[in-house]
């Protein structure tokens, strides 16, 4: 059987992007998200263009025992996977700590952190029976830096970035590679859903300079993953050339 790649939130942005790198790559995939129409798009969409085999499991990666339920229900033979890719996540809101919304902090907790450690106990079991494996976490320039108004997404990242580091320590033993990677501003969907819908507001994120794009993050994942088996790249930053960090950047006025 080819290799197999399981990448969370597969229906939109980076995650998409993975899955149609790793199926170019002849990869077959396990996709994950909650709008099973868009999964099954691209699962026929891969299916046809790369004559790879594509499974796609819908689930909300904040239910626990829903999470466990479907990654448990996968044929043995598909539970041999490579690569883990942490992706799903978001921000939700961008307000000052005494104005944040507890159902938007509380979104963000539990699927940038809680969601994360769900999928990653199941996964990483495998790979340790298989004694290998090579899990990505998405972190973000948010894991590393703290702005304005950023509080909770922020502290979400930072959390992911002491997981990717966790990780490599506990799964040392068993010969499985961790990697943060993270990504400055990237154009996906990200900022349509952290400010609640407002595509408006969510297009000025993006204005005068040219954004990353998903294929760009995806393209560097794939790089990581096909190091030779030795080398491990702990962690990577990625940003558009006119970002510089949180906080410097070089746009047209
Ligand atoms: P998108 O909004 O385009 O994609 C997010 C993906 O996550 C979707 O596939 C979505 O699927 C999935 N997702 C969100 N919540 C859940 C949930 N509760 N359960 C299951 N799946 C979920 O954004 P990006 O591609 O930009 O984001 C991907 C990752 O990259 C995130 O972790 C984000 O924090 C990170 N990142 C993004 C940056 C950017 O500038 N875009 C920069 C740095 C990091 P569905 O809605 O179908 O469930
Ligand atoms: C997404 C990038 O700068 O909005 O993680 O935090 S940023």
């Amino acid at each position: 059987m080819s290799k197999i790649v399981l990448i969370t939130g597969a229906s939109s942005g980076i995650g998409k992007a993975c899955a149609q790198v790793y199926a170019e790559n002849q990869f077959n995939l396990v996709i994950t998200g909650r709008r099973a129409e868009k999964l099954n798009a691209l699962k026929a969409e891969l299916e046809q263009k790369y004559s790879v085999k594509v499974m796609t499991l819908v689930f909300d990666v904040r239910e626990r025992a829903i999470v466990e339920r479907e990654l448990t229900a996968l044929p043995e033979d598909w539970k041999k996977v490579d690569i883990l890719i942490n992706n799903a996540g978001l921000s939700q809101g961008l307000d000052p700590i005494q104005n944040g919304s507890f159902d938007d902090w509380d979104t963000m907790i539990d699927t940038n952190v809680k969601g994360l450690l769900y999928v990653s106990k199941i996964v990483s079991n495998w790979m340790i029976a298989q004694k290998s494996g090579h899990i990505i976490n998405i972190g973000s320039i948010a894991a590393k830096e703290v702005y304005a108004n950023g509080n909770v997404y922020c502290a979400s990242k930072h959390a992911v970035d002491a997981l990717n580091k966790a990780m490599r320590i506990d799964l040392l033993p068993y010969g499985i590679k961790v990697t943060g990677i993270h990504p400055g501003a990237v154009e996906t969907e990200f900022s349509v859903v952290r400010f609640h819908g407002d595509e408006t507001k969510a297009a000025k994120v993006y204005e005068g300079y040219e954004p990353l794009v998903a294929q760009d993050i995806a393209e560097t994942i794939f790089f990581t993953t096909s190091r030779p088996a030795h080398v491990n790249i702990n962690d990577l930053v990625i940003m558009p050339t006119a970002q510089a960090s949180a906080f410097y950047w070089n746009k047209n006025s």
